[in-house]
């Protein structure tokens, strides 16, 4: 369905890629580097996931980054992790209205909802996934796996520049991740270090190479671990009893 052919009979395909991680780690800043690093050479739009506001994409759009009608806010009113994995219908509606309306597209990035270590996306919904942590939930967390960690497409260990603040050894979490992933990347990234700035967005510009050249498979991350919301009372995940 995001296959569009041009004019010269090459297929052009739009890159869904999502962006995950606990609350407050820097996910909408870094969709608000990648739009500023890489709008001038590739065609994106955003889709943000909050659950009762709209507030990531008012940031996104207040940052100038893409122009407003681009920048697109669904509304959960529930967990986002599950508009993000158990029922990704409002969240593909959004992606494919974007697409219809500013098509052909490069990237579409999708931030989920703020939410716990173990959120991911479905691969129903994105083509690729970044899992993002932060220094400032201190240096053990990297250690402690989960599916985001893990499998991700890319592990961003992100606010470097914080790290001498929270006493938090930036190159031992690096190590520490590099482990739980077996082999996959790792970036150690600061919105102030215009240096780990670029390798992100080259990570972005080798990742939709491979993806147009067939050479990138999706990967499911895998479901959150078994967890129950207490406030809803019903509503259970996994294998969690309430
Ligand atoms: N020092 C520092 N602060 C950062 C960096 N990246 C983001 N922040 C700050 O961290 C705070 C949270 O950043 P956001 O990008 O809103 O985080 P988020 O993960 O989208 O937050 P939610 O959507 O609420 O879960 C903001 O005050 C950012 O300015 C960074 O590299 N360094
Ligand atoms: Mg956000």
């Amino acid at each position: 369905m995001h296959n569009i052919r041009s004019k010269a009979g090459t297929v052009r395909r739009t890159l869904r890629l999502g962006v995950a991680g606990p609350v407050g780690t820097g996910k909408s800043s870094i969709l608000a580097t990648l739009c500023r690093e890489l709008a001038d050479e590739l065609s994106m739009a955003v889709v943000t996931n909050d659950i009762y506001t709209d507030e990531d994409a008012r940031f996104l759009r207040s940052a100038g980054v893409l122009p407003a009608e681009r920048i697109r806010p669904v509304e959960t009113g529930a967990c986002p992790h599950t508009a993000i994995r158990d029922d990704v219908s409002v969240n593909l509606d959004a992606v494919e209205d974007m697409e219809d309306a500013y098509g052909p597209l490069d990237v579409i990035l999708i931030e989920s909802g703020g939410d716990n270590l173990t959120a991911t996306f479905s691969p129903a919904l994105v083509d690729a996934q970044i899992f993002c942590l932060d220094v400032a939930g201190g240096g053990d967390v990297a250690r402690k796996g989960g599916p985001g960690i893990s499998k991700a497409d890319l592990l961003v260990i992100n606010k470097t520049d914080l790290a001498p603040h929270v006493d938090v050894d930036v190159a031992r979490m690096v190590d520490d991740a590099r482990c739980a992933r077996e082999g996959l990347p790792v970036l150690a990234l600061s919105k102030k270090d215009a240096s780990s700035v670029a390798e992100l967005a080259d990570w972005v510009r080798s990742l939709l190479a491979r993806y147009r050249a067939d050479r990138h498979t999706p990967v499911d991350p895998g479901p959150m671990a078994p967890h129950s919301h207490v406030h809803e009372g019903s509503h259970t995940h996994g294998d969690a009893r309430p």
